[in-house]
């Protein structure tokens, strides 16, 4: 009698949790389609004690998690019914000719307006694991968001023991106010966007913020002796983020859907855009332990969000915590200090492909882009609450990104009309100077500005990301649309070529889709261009793209069909 009663509000708690351990999509049979209706919508959602009107899809918080294999089809049907225009990413979907269905605003397609609809088609070639679907539209992705699970063909196992449990773990960010309201003050004052009032696991805040009832974190029942994959996405906007679980190391076997040579660590960091799949085994004593997310944050003196996000890992042998909560209190994982770039450092270095890999080495395309912030002078008429009367800025190669307003790139590009954007981004910084040191002032404001870089169909490119000391230095997550790129070295400090080359990684660097370029230092990355199309580069911190780190590389057709983009679809938006 007694257990039934206390059991119940248990069995409600754990509904969250289990609503991610049984995706409602399977696959049964090979190469199979699927399709989805999203309707993107505001709904009343209520997190740390306050209810906001919030943009969801199909009022899910994360969005439905849609689970495929490897050589399936996708066709989401998106219907906007929220205020807002939006598009959706289907991020490190390579998209192999499909650059109509990637979805960042104003680059492959015009926003899905208020009322309107689109439907994305696109085909998963040769990529496993774990990626997911946002908004790419002003600041939406901070509610519109979900997993994309890519699991091996039909009959094809993991090259990792068979998990009991697959869970998504998705790391969001939340503000106590609409996020499109924080970006939009942000954009009349010129200074930086107000930080973040939680981070989320699944949505859920957790137990330790001061406004928080039980159905605020998420509980993941497990029994004992279980192998369990979770599959870690950093969603949240503008936080790199540490991740641990009490009492359980987690041993890494993929990151950015591609396998990863296994190492064993008790904490994780992950760049917004990455994610990273673990195996747990549960193997501790029955009971109740936090996992739990705070910020890297590497920009010193900058503010940031400084609160942590818990979900409960939770025996099920261990009882169920009654209302009351006369349970045992859970145990707190120890996250790195904020500023520890060691620790940041230590565990992306140690992320390798399985084996031996196919790294381009016959170089045709030698790029260098810096990466960074930047200050403009105020002009007149504007509001500039920056740093000392300016307004923040941000750049690659001294260009600070503008997205065209009548036109995406790639329609402009496709039916050939000029003055929507220019050919000319720079292949090296327009000025050389010492990036990480002390910077002149004359060199801190960029140009606005619509370049892109063509690249031949097939060139092998190798690519310099520097970071810049211009304001302050970061770790910055560069994400590059449609493509996947090794990551041969990284390193801090200036890139220099005649030393650094030796550290190249040339057998087995990590194939990724969000490199995290260290904080006053570099990384460089090779590619072969082998999709064509318009491919938006960028800073995976929502604060910085907003402000221009950007830029795109406009990929030419090859020969004959098989090399070139498909035609556009009929309902493809205009603007
Ligand atoms: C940003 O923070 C300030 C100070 O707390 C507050 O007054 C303002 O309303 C916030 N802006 C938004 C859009 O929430
Ligand atoms: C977070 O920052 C606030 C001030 O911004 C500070 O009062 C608080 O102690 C910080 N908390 C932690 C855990 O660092
Ligand atoms: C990290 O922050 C602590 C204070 O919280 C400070 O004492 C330390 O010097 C900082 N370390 C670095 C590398 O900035
Ligand atoms: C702002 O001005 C103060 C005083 O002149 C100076 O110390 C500080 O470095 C300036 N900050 C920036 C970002 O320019
Ligand atoms: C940086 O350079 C400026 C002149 O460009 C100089 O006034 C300032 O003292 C220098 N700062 C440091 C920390 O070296
Ligand atoms: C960027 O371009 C502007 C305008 O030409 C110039 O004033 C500034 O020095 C340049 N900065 C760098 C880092 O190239
Ligand atoms: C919405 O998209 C249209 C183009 O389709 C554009 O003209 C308009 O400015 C956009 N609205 C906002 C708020 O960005
Ligand atoms: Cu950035």
């Amino acid at each position: 009698m007694e257990s039934y009663y206390t059991l119940r509000p248990c069995f409600s708690h754990l509904l969250l949790g289990l609503l991610f351990l049984f995706p409602l999509y399977s696959s049964f049979t090979a190469a199979e389609v699927h399709y989805h209706d999203f309707v993107v919508q505001a709904n009343p959602v209520k997190r740390l004690c306050k209810t906001l009107n919030t943009i969801t899809v199909n009022g899910q918080l994360p969005g439905p998690t849609l689970v495929v294999r490897n050589g399936d089809t996708l066709v989401v049907n998106v219907v906007n019914r929220a205020q807002y225009n939006v598009t959706i990413h289907w991020h490190g979907v390579r998209q192999m000719r499909t650059g109509w269905a990637d979805g960042p605003e104003f680059v492959t397609q015009c926003p899905i307006r208020p009322g309107g609809r689109y439907t994305y088609r696109f085909t998963i070639e040769r990529q496993e694991g774990t990626l997911w679907w946002h908004a790419h539209s002003s600041w939406l992705r901070a509610t519109v968001y979900g997993a994309l699970i890519i699991r091996p063909k039909l009959n094809n196992p993991y090259p990792f023991v068979n998990p009991k449990r697959e869970i998504p773990i998705i790391l969001g960010e939340w503000w106590d106010a609409n996020p499109i309201n924080v970006v939009r003050q942000a954009a009349i004052t010129g200074a930086a966007p107000n930080v973040s009032d939680a981070f989320t696991i699944n949505g859920q805040p957790g137990d330790l913020y001061k406004c928080t009832s039980p159905s605020d974190t998420v509980i993941i029942p497990v029994d004992s002796g279980e192998t369990i994959l979770l599959r870690i996405i950093n969603a949240a906007l503008n936080n790199e983020l540490f991740f641990a679980i009490a009492g359980h190391r987690m041993t890494v076997v993929g990151a950015d859907a591609a396998y990863t040579k296994p190492f064993t660590t008790s904490v994780l960091m992950i760049a917004p855009g990455q994610t990273t799949n673990v195996l747990i085994t549960t193997n501790q004593p029955p009971g109740r332990y936090y996992m739990a997310a705070h910020a890297y944050a590497s920009a010193q003196g900058a503010p940031f969000d400084n609160t942590t996000t818990t979900a409960i890992l939770q025996y099920k042998s261990a009882g169920c915590p009654t209302e009351g909560g006369q349970a045992s209190k859970p145990i707190l994982p120890t996250l790195p200090a904020f500023n520890d770039t060691g620790s940041a450092t230590a565990f992306t270095s140690k992320i390798r492909s399985p084996s031996r890999v196919k790294v381009p080495t016959n170089i045709d395309v030698n790029l260098f882009f810096t990466v960074g912030l930047g200050l403009v002078n105020c002009p007149p008429g504007q509001r500039c609450q920056g740093p000392n009367g300016t307004r923040f800025t941000a750049s690659m190669n001294n260009n600070s990104f503008v997205l065209p307003s009548t036109f995406s790139i790639l329609q402009a590009h496709y039916l050939g009309v000029p003055g929507i954007f220019t050919t000319d981004f720079p292949a090296v910084p327009p000025v050389q100077f010492d990036y990480t040191g002390n910077v002149s002032r004359a060199l801190w404001q960029p140009i606005p500005s619509t370049k892109v870089f063509k690249l031949k169909y097939g060139s092998s490119v190798q690519l310099v990301l520097q970071d810049t000391s211009i304001f302050s230095t970061e770790n910055h997550p560069m994400h590059i649309h449609g493509y996947h790129f090794y990551v041969l070295a990284d390193g801090f400090g200036n890139f220099n070529p005649g030393t650094d080359t030796a550290k190249f990684n040339l057998i087995d660097p990590p194939l990724r889709n969000t490199v995290g370029v260290p904080v006053g230092g570099w990384s460089v990355i090779r590619f072969v261009a082998d999709n064509p199309g318009v491919w938006l580069v960028h800073c995976h911190l929502d604060v910085h793209i907003t402000w221009g780190l950007a830029m795109a590389f406009l990929v030419e057709n090859g020969v004959g069909k098989l090399q070139s983009i498909e035609p556009p679809p009929a309902d493809l938006p205009v603007c």
